[in-house]
């Protein structure tokens, strides 16, 4: 599915953060220690090689909503943005950390000329946020960003399941009209 609102586009689809070699971005679900892990992280650290690794020692560890850059090594994208998702029922309050993850990435995508970025469904996998509430908190937090973005154009939501795709699809139609 593809929305456009006030000339940014926002698509969801179903695939592998890890493989979208059109996209100047990609966002990890990262570990505080920004450390491989598994799941989104694990798959972007196999792809990008050990420099990416030894770059995110730099900045790690990181807060829970925080966001810092780094190069994509031998990923097709420029730059890799790894964000620290909240532990659903862990770090409070999960809605404004998880909300902090998508702006903290988006700020610093503008921050760098980038004009296109794709989101994983942060915190969703090992840190257990129910999939239906972590999808309002990212979609709403996007499209209220979208005034704020002279830089990012594209916006892309990729879903590790058919089953997620489907309830980003009916959020983003709710919210963006169908
Ligand atoms: N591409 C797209 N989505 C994926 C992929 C992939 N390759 N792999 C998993 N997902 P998670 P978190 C989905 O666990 O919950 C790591 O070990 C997955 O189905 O990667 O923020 C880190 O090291 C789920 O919907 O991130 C951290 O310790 C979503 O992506 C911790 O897990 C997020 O799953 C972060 O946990």
């Amino acid at each position: 599915m593809i929305k456009e609102i006030s000339g940014v586009t926002i698509e969801c689809v179903m695939g592998n953060i890890a493989d979208q070699p059109d996209m100047m971005a990609i966002v990890n679900a990262a570990n505080a220690h920004l450390r491989p892990g598994g799941g989104v992280a694990g798959a972007i650290h196999r792809a990008a090689g050990p420099g990416l690794e030894e770059e995110c020692q730099k900045y790690a560890p990181i807060e829970p909503g925080q966001a810092v850059i780094t190069a994509g090594y031998n990923l097709p994208n420029k730059y890799v943005i790894h964000t620290l998702g909240p532990v659903y029922g862990v770090d409070k309050p999960e809605a404004k950390l998880l909300s902090d993850c998508y702006r903290n990435s988006l700020l610093l995508a503008e921050q760098h000329g980038i004009d296109s970025i794709a989101f994983p469904a942060i915190s969703t996998g090992y840190f257990r946020y129910p999939l239906e509430q972590a999808t309002a908190v990212a979609l709403k937090t996007v499209i209220e960003m979208i005034p704020q973005l002279k830089q990012v154009k594209k916006i892309r939501f990729v879903l590790f399941s058919e089953s997620d795709l489907v309830v980003y699809e009916a959020e983003l139609a709710r919210l963006a009209g169908s």
